[in-house]
């Protein structure tokens, strides 16, 4: 039975490939910069990705792709904030995948988009074995969970490019230790960019906004946005 099952297991993550390389041709095609942001549920991914709409207004056209097993709430959080959102329903599923993402897109008008922002299903397992096509990996960790959860669920921290500490301000009512969830990760990933930050007081966002300048001036985004087509 385990020579049947590895081969299909391969079988899905080579197929979702795939389709992650033609999605990525896509937004290479269209002048996108794209980051899949990834946590626990609640550790503040809405939340992060409102307050860095509000910062990017009128520098940067913003779209985002919502995942959630059901409705479409956060959706309808992001485009009250004036920029492009499709909400996907996994229907149960604990990730996005490829396929996924090139539905969504046929949904979002690409010329007008400099940088999409895909909001992943609230998973801190499976959405990072799925390459939906991004530039960027982005994950939040909120000091509630606890420091122990790089050692737990190392996947997503091996590949993401940066680890967003989130709930800082309520550091006093936990017992989290936030120099070991840093020591922990950089021992699984010595490249990870880590800031500390809350969603709430908008302590630390100098920084990831910073970061997230500085990746959409390499990818020649920031500014007046494209030129019309
Ligand atoms: N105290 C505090 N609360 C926060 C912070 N960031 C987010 N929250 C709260 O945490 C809760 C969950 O935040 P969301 O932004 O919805 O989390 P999410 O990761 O998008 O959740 P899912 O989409 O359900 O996985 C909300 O009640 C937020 O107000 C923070 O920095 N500090
Ligand atoms: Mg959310």
């Amino acid at each position: 039975m385990a020579d049947i099952k590895i081969p299909v297991v391969r079988n899905i993550l080579q197929a979702n490939d795939r389709l992650a390389a033609e999605n990525r041709r896509k937004f290479e095609q269209a002048g996108i910069y794209v980051i899949n942001l990834m946590s626990s549920p609640g550790a503040g991914k809405t939340s992060l990705l409102e307050r860095t709409i509000e910062a990017l207004a009128g520098r940067v056209r913003i779209a985002v792709i919502e995942g959630d097993i059901q409705s479409s709430y956060d959706a309808e959080r992001i485009q009250s904030k004036g920029v492009q959102a499709v909400q996907i329903n996994t229907d149960g599923g604990c990730h996005l995948d490829g396929n996924m993402i090139q539905i969504a897109l046929e949904s979002l008008d690409l010329a007008a988009v400099d940088f999409l922002i895909i909001e992943n299903v609230g998973n801190l397992v499976c959405p990072a074995e799925f390459n939906l096509g991004e530039h960027d990996k982005v994950m939040i960790l909120s000091v509630t969970e606890g420091d122990d959860k790089p050692l737990k669920y190392p996947l997503m921290f091996q590949t993401s490019s940066v680890l967003l500490v989130n709930k800082i301000d309520l550091l006093p009512y936990t017992n989290c230790d936030v120099s070991k969830i840093r020591e922990r990760a950089r021992q699984l990933n010595g490249n990870q960019q880590v800031f500390e930050i809350s969603c709430r007081t908008g302590e630390g966002f100098d920084a990831w906004l910073g970061w997230i300048e500085s990746k959409l001036s390499e990818n020649g985004k920031l500014g007046a946005g494209k030129s019309p087509r």
